[in-house]
């Protein structure tokens, strides 16, 4: 039975029932989780299910990208609370983790389905499980989303505004969630998200994610990197900035994005030191971010700063704070350790 059946089939208990159904994704929320809601929600109403039955929740804890404020601000979505959530069916997109998703304890049980491209967790208690779960190591969730309408025959309509819409919403997660905008070029790119690329290239607004990738994709960011200093293992593409001034935390996600992709890296981290007003015990913050396939941006972080227990994230993107910072010598050596790990991987 295809996957996009075994979904249908899934959502037949609240159809029949006439019950409105919770769609969560995490917070901060990023291009590509609205995408794979605007999907599922195309997904939903071609299957008897109409938009006044789905209500689109989200913990909005701060701004992963400027961009997905402008995405969001593409469709209609309109993005709830999940402390006011009470639906009996919960959908949940683009995460696996409870804690992440905000979603109030006494519904974790009501999750009917999992939909996720997050696949690097060990099994805890803070993974979902629903009836339905299709967890897929692609580039981004919404081409999972994707496969679903694309195995039952519902086209993105090149002639429709919004669909023209949801397609740029779609063509910038997977740019913002392969971690490069060269995602788009990526040779390495699983089949699903090629599929998806491929059905949808020619109906995207190219002026659209031209104009919406501006703010992210700042190249003169590039110029902030004039004080500080360049750690880069000998072998591969892996480095670590360490700046000299305190910056503000959007920037420095900002600048870890842009150095990374305009500087062809597989791997970077970013150091700067926290003002004086934010740090406690801790002393700098971190950003991480990678771009090669086969490697974690998380698990370069922590080989590189393997006492420091405040550093969260995933395989394109980490973040966190750092009480210390070990000698330049210790570094290079933990970066070409590293560097011997993926060449093997690789
Ligand atoms: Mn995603």
């Amino acid at each position: 039975m295809k996957k996009s059946d075994q979904f249908r089939e899934i959502l037949n208990e609240p159809k029949e029932r006439n019950k409105p159904i919770a769609v969560i994704g995490h917070q901060n929320v990023c291009p590509d989780q609205i995408a794979s809601m605007l999907l599922f929600e195309k997904f939903a109403n071609n299957n008897g299910i109409s938009s006044e039955n789905l209500n689109f929740y989200n913990a909005i804890k701060g701004i992963q990208y400027n961009s997905s404020v402008s995405i969001k601000s593409l469709s209609k979505l309109n993005l709830r609370d999940p402390l006011n959530m009470n639906e009996e069916y919960l959908i949940v997109l683009d995460t696996s983790s409870k804690n992440y998703s905000g979603i109030p304890k006494s519904l974790e049980t009501n999750v009917l389905a999992v939909i996720d491209h997050h696949t690097s967790k060990e099994e805890s208690a803070d993974i979902f499980h629903g009836k339905f779960e299709d967890i897929r190591k692609t580039s981004c969730c919404n081409s999972i989303l994707y496969s679903y309408l694309k195995e039952s025959g519902i086209k993105i309509n090149e002639r429709d505004e919004g669909e023209r819409k949801l397609a740029s919403a779609m063509i910038f997660g997977l740019m913002a969630d392969s971690g490069n905008p060269l995602g788009l070029i990526n040779l390495n790119l699983p089949k699903e998200d090629w599929v998806m690329l491929n059905d949808v290239r020619n109906i995207y607004d190219v002026d659209l994610v031209k104009n919406i990738a501006r703010s992210d994709y700042d190249i003169s960011l590039l110029h902030n990197f004039r004080n500080g200093i360049f750690l880069t293992s000998s072998d591969t593409k892996l480095q670590v900035y360490i700046h000299s001034v305190p910056e503000d935390d959007q920037k420095l996600s900002q600048m870890a994005s842009v150095a990374n992709w305009f500087g062809g890296l597989d791997g970077f981290l970013l150091i700067s030191p926290l003002p004086t007003s934010q740090s406690n015990d801790k002393n700098y913050s971190l950003k991480g971010r990678c771009s090669n396939y086969y490697m974690s941006s998380l698990d370069l972080a922590k080989e590189v700063f393997p006492n420091e227990p405040n550093i969260f994230g995933r395989k394109e993107m980490c973040g966190g704070y750092l009480n210390s910072i070990p000698s330049h010598q210790e570094i290079v050596l933990s970066l070409n350790k590293y560097s011997k790990i993926l060449l093997k991987k690789n």
